[in-house]
Order: structure tokens, then sequence, then C-alpha cells
């Protein structure tokens, strides 16, 4: 089969042809591990030399990539990460992390309240639990069970601030059922009070220098969501997959339009396929967009990833997005992907 056709059959050559890729082979490894992606500069220059004090004393994949996330969940003043964040339309913040580690092992947590560090108590469901994801209150316990002390419920300064605006612009009094009427649901804001996209998740990959592979996402979803609203984030396949043999990758942005086209899963297979991180995202990218093509003015999506041999790349719906790279010759660099659309 030509590889024109494959592409066709994959879901995205009919909308974008190969050679308006641009160079997707830009970054050939010089080494290959150790190596850590996180996506977003913000989160990433804080939370990635977490994980490379970890790597870089050969240390595990998958306790790197927990240390970044656990740093960004213990950021009071992160947007979008942890008990500090927005919260959802009822003034709830409400949490879903998952990991991944080189055994196909894996592990997620949804709608967790009061609970300082979901991705730790998602590493437990995985290592302790023979389930994969547990949810609200059953996830809380579970955490509680574990040792996780529970958090006083209470907004940080700038989620209060912003949740109020929120309320006074939407004008929303909670009303039950509310949600039974179409007219009256609010939509999520594409962006929030700052100006900023509504997303901020983290999603962290890693190889080590055993050459293990593991991942990890954690987020508060999208900020004033529908209570009870789960993301991308604690959805094994969606927001993060990895596979060994293979690579391993993770998403940001919003999490329906992910799950809809198993993102994080998606990119890994392109990999398996042979084709480059970079590729394997642009195409996930194609994918997505071959599925919901008339929403794209309100969407952005990131997908960040690494392969087996220490190569790696991004790319995204719409420029915007960034992530950050860690590797010995490369401390903590900012990458800005290409993206499909160009606004
Ligand atoms: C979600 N994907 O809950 C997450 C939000 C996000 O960057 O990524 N923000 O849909």
């Amino acid at each position: 089969m030509k590889r024109r056709e494959l592409l066709r059959l994959l879901g995205g050559a009919s909308i974008f042809p190969l050679s308006a890729m641009g160079n997707p082979l830009d970054f050939k490894p010089k080494n290959k591990g150790p190596l850590v992606l996180s996506t977003w500069h913000n989160q990433g220059q804080i939370a990635n030399p977490f994980a490379w004090e970890i790597l870089n004393n050969n240390g595990m994949a998958i306790d790197a990539v927990e240390a970044a996330a656990r740093s960004m969940e213990s950021d009071w003043e992160n947007c979008c990460v942890g008990l500090g964040a927005n919260p959802d339309r009822d003034g709830f913040v409400t949490l879903d992390a998952s990991i991944m580690n080189h055994l196909g092992q894996c592990g997620a947590v949804a709608f967790l309240e009061d609970i300082k560090h979901p991705i730790s108590v998602a590493r437990a469901v995985m290592e302790k639990t023979p389930h994969v994801l547990l949810a609200g209150e059953g996830a809380r316990q579970f955490a509680l069970s574990q040792g996780f002390p529970i958090e006083e419920k209470k907004r940080s300064a700038h989620a209060d601030k912003a949740y109020a605006n929120w309320l006074r612009r939407s004008e929303y009094s909670p009303e039950i059922n509310i949600e039974q009427n179409k007219h009256k649901v609010m939509p999520v804001p594409d962006m929030l009070e700052s100006g900023e996209h509504n997303h901020d998740t983290i999603g962290i990959i890693a190889l080590d220098a055993q050459g293990n592979l593991s991942g990890a996402c954690t987020t508060s979803g999208m900020a004033y969501k529908m209570r009870g609203r789960v993301g991308d984030s604690p959805i094994i396949g969606a927001g993060l997959y990895v596979d060994n043999e293979i690579g391993a990758a993770t998403s940001t942005g919003n999490g329906e339009e992910v799950i809809r086209c198993s993102g994080s899963f998606l990119v890994v297979e392109y990999m398996r396929l042979g084709f480059h991180p970079t590729e394997a995202c642009k195409y996930a990218c194609q994918r997505l967009l071959s599925i919901t093509p008339n929403k794209t003015d309100n969407i952005q999506i990131g997908f960040i990833a690494i392969n087996k041999n220490g190569e790696y790349g991004a790319y995204s719906l719409k420029p915007g997005f960034d992530y950050t790279v860690s590797r010995s010759d490369l401390p903590h660099e900012i990458r800005k992907p290409s993206s499909l659309l160009q606004k």
C-alpha cells in the first residue's frame, strides 16, 4: 500500500497532504535518554526540573513523571491544576489525573475532591487495586484509606475572584435540574478572565536512562464545567497513553474532542506505524478535526509524544500551544510546535 493511501485510511491525509507538513523530523535524538516533555511552558518550566532531578540520577520514568505532576498540584496559584485551580460552575474544584508505566500498568482518578495530589492517588489505584479508574466519592474514600489527607474545602483567592466574576457575567443562579433545560446550560468559556485560554492541564512523558517510558497527566479540567464533568486527562488512551515498545503521548485542550478520537492512543498507534512523533501528533490532530470539523472556532488541542528511540515532537490544532523539553543537551527548553490551522 502506498504511504499516501495509508494516510488516507488513517483519517488524515485527505485534509492535509504530506507535502504541507513542514519539517516534522526536526528533532533527531543526539542521545536516547533521559528525556522529559511537559505540556505548556509555564507548567513545564516548573515541573520538568523535578522530573529531571530523578531522571538524571538514574531514577525511573514513573517516579519522574509523578514528581513533576505533584509539583504542579502543589502550586496554589495555578489556574488549572490542583486544589487552587478554577472550580466547576457550582463552585467546587474537582480533579482528574492518570498515570501509566512501562509495564502497561495504569491508574486514574476522576471527579476527585479535597485531595491535594490526585496523581499519587492515581498511582495508588494502579499499584494497590485491581482497577484502573476510581471516581468521585469512591476515589476520595480510597485516598483517605491510603493515608492521603483531606484538605479544607476552600477556593484559592485567585479562583474565588475569577469565579465571582464569572458568576456575575453569566448571571448564574444554581437551580435544581438546570441541566435538563438546554437553554439554561451555559457554555464553558473558551477564555478565562485573565485572557488565557481555558485549559492548562499538565501532561508529562518521560524516557529514563534504562530506556523505559512512563507518563502522567493532572488537571482541574475546564473551568466552570458542569458538575460531574470528566475530561480526557483521566481516560487512559485519551489524555495519556504509554506503550513501552513504541512510545508515549499525552494531550491538553478540550478533552471532549480528545476522548472522541482516543487521541493519545492514536498518537502512539501512528508511531507504531513508523511515523516520527511530530507526524504522529499531526495525524492525530487531523483525525480529531475530521471527526468534529465544524467546531474549530472553539477548540484547541495539543499533543506531545516521545518514541522509544528518544525522538520527540508535538503538534496542535491552533497556534499558541507550547511545551517544555529537558534532556542533557536541552535544559528545560520551550518549543512552539506547528499547528494544523493558522488561527
Ligand atoms: C480537560 N484536557 O479536562 C483537559 C483540560 C486541559 O489544558 O487540557 N486543559 O478537558
